[in-house]
């Protein structure tokens, strides 16, 4: 069926299709055009995410896997035992392990709007705990959501790794923390990474490694709209570039044109001087003072923080 084929080419139909497509040609028309970063991740993006957290220079997957590693004992106990673990997003097969080894859980409930993803991840996790319920969500976590049955009545731990609250701008990240919050409900624990703000050099480095692997993640996404909505961008005169914007403590993801362009998508033209860029990625940074203030803003108060060695990244715990 052409519903089939358009799943092999990685054609995807419905709403999320609609989405892509509404967000792409809004964004571009922009005065700074703009596409949100959630479009990385078709198959080849995640994959290439994948070995980005593998490259020396991203310091970031690996320094919050030492803190979980390592500060286990000392995380377990602020948390408690037998809280159900409610994690956002579909687990990451590293990380999750870690935090279930530190905190004995009653239950495992990763959400994700992918239910395919979700189940995947599901897998070898349901392998190595053969007698801890989890219990998969599809869904949307920037929304309140009812928790299953499994959870009724315990406390409960949500867990939001990988600096991914980054991704968004302090407004909307405060609606989401909100939004947790309401999820989660009384008497629950947040556990939250957030990558910290450091030397220019070190941070830009990790968005902008030798291997170019981070070039060839922000150029896919343009060639996943020219396949997924027919658009003609020519890709050979974009390159990747990396601004720190220090006033706002965030490292950007730009996609400069190399001359003047023209090109189209879904039979609208668009056009880019030499020089302009598409902006396809904020990835915020904070210190204690700042994570402090987002999560009281969110509806949650710190109460325990770790880092790594290197003070790189860092762990808070904050309650309900
Ligand atoms: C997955 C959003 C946490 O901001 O560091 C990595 C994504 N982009 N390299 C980050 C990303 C370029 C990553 N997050």
């Amino acid at each position: 069926t052409q519903f089939e084929q358009d799943l092999i080419e990685e054609r995807p139909a419905g709403r999320l299709r609609d989405q892509f497509r509404a967000d792409v040609l809004t964004g571009l028309r922009q005065r700074q055009k703009v596409v949100p970063a959630r479009w990385f991740y078709d198959l080849r993006g995640s994959e290439l995410f994948e070995e980005i957290t593998r490259l020396p220079e991203y310091y970031p997957t690996r320094a919050e896997i030492e803190i979980l590693a390592n500060q286990c004992g000392e995380i377990g106990a602020a948390v408690g035992e037998g809280r159900a673990v409610v994690e956002f997003g579909a687990g990451s097969a590293t990380k999750t392990p870690l935090l279930l080894d530190c905190i004995a859980p009653a239950a495992y409930v990763p959400i994700d709007i992918s239910g395919a993803f979700l189940r995947e991840a599901c897998k070898p996790l349901a392998r190595r705990y053969p007698d801890l319920p989890i219990v998969p969500v599809e869904g949307d976590f920037t929304h309140p959501l009812d928790l299953p049955d499994a959870v009724d009545g315990r406390p409960v731990l949500g867990f939001f790794p990988g600096s991914t609250i980054g991704n968004l701008a302090p407004a909307e990240a405060v609606d989401l923390l909100r939004a947790m919050r309401a999820t989660l409900g009384d008497g629950s624990v947040l556990l939250i990474g957030m990558d910290m703000i450091k030397d220019r050099q070190v941070l830009v480095e990790a968005y902008d490694d030798g291997a170019g692997v981070t070039a060839a993640f922000n150029l896919n996404l343009v060639t996943r709209i020219n396949r997924e909505l027919g658009g003609t961008i020519p890709i050979d005169a974009l390159r990747h570039k990396i601004v720190w914007n220090v006033e706002r403590a965030r490292i950007e993801m730009h996609l400069e044109a190399s001359r003047d362009i023209a090109f189209d998508i879904c039979a609208q033209h668009f056009s880019m001087r030499a020089g302009e860029t598409i902006h396809t990625e904020n990835s915020h940074k904070y210190d204690l003072a700042s994570a402090t203030q987002l999560l009281l803003a969110g509806h949650w108060t710190p109460f325990a923080h770790f880092h790594d060695s290197e003070r790189r990244f860092m762990v808070l715990l904050a309650r309900a």
